[in-house]
C-alpha cells in the first residue's frame, strides 16, 4: 500500500474534500498542518510556493483537484461511466468558480475591496449558484448529485457547502436538498469519525 501525506495548513480551505476523500476510504495518510506563521520561509521549499501538496511514497504533486480526481477514481468515487465522470467534473469545477468568490475576499488586504468582494459574492455568486445546485440535487432519486451512487462531487459539495454555511450562517437554510446531501455526507460514519476528531 503506498504511503500517503497530505500538505496544508490547519484549515479546511481547499483540501476538506480530499481529508474527506481518504476518510471515506479509510485509507491512513499523515495530514500534516502547517503553521502559517513558518509558512514564509517554508513556501519556497513548495512547487510554485503553494499548498497544497500531496505526497505518494515520497514523490510530491500539487493541485487540490487534480489530487482529488486521482483519489476518487482509486477509490471508485468518479463515477461509473465517463457520462457521470463529465457531470462529476462538471459540477465540481462550477463549485470551484463559486469558491473563487470566497477565496478572492481572504486573499484581499484592501478593506474597501474586500467589502465589496463580499457584496458579490452575497448579492450575486451565491443567488446565481445555489439555486441551481439545489434544483440538482433536489432532483436526484438516491440523494446523491450523480447516477445512484457517491462521487467526490457529493464530498467535495459537502465539505465546500459547510464551510461557505460556516462562514455565512443560514446561508443555506433556503436549500433543503443541499443542506441535506451535507447532513448525509457528514454522517457517513469514517466522515463523522474524521469531524469528531478534528473538532475545535
Ligand atoms: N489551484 C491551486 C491553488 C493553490 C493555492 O492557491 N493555495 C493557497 C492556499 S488555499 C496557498 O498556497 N496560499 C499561500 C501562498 O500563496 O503563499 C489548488 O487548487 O491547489
Amino acid at each position: 500500500m503506498p504511503s500517503y501525506k497530505l500538505t496544508y495548513f490547519d484549515i479546511p480551505g481547499i483540501v476538506q474534500h480530499i481529508r474527506y476523500i481518504l476518510s471515506y476510504a479509510n485509507q491512513p495518510f499523515e495530514d500534516v498542518r502547517l503553521n502559517p506563521a513558518d509558512w514564509p520561509k517554508l513556501k519556497e521549499k513548495f512547487p510554485y510556493g503553494k499548498l497544497p501538496t500531496f505526497e505518494i511514497d515520497g514523490k510530491i504533486f500539487n493541485q487540490s483537484n487534480a489530487i482529488a480526481r486521482y483519489l476518487a477514481k482509486q477509490y471508485g468515487l468518479n463515477g461509473k461511466n465517463d457520462l457521470e465522470t463529465l457531470k462529476v467534473e462538471c459540477l465540481t469545477d462550477t463549485l470551484v468558480d463559486l469558491r473563487n468568490g470566497l477565496s478572492a475576499i481572504v486573499y484581499e488586504k484592501d478593506e474597501a475591496k474586500k467589502e465589496e468582494l463580499k457584496k458579490n459574492l452575497v448579492e450575486n455568486l451565491f443567488p446565481t449558484y445555489l439555486p441551481k445546485f439545489e434544483e440538482i440535487a433536489a432532483k436526484s432519486t438516491s440523494g446523491w448529485l450523480v447516477g445512484s451512487q457517491i462521487t467526490w462531487a457529493d464530498l467535495f459539495y459537502a465539505s465546500t457547502l459547510a464551510i461557505f454555511e460556516e462562514k455565512f450562517p443560514g446561508l443555506l437554510k433556503p436549500y433543503p436538498a443541499l443542506t441535506a446531501l451535507v447532513a448525509k455526507v457528514e454522517n457517513i460514519p469514517s466522515i463523522k469519525a474524521y469531524l469528531e476528531k478534528h473538532k475545535k
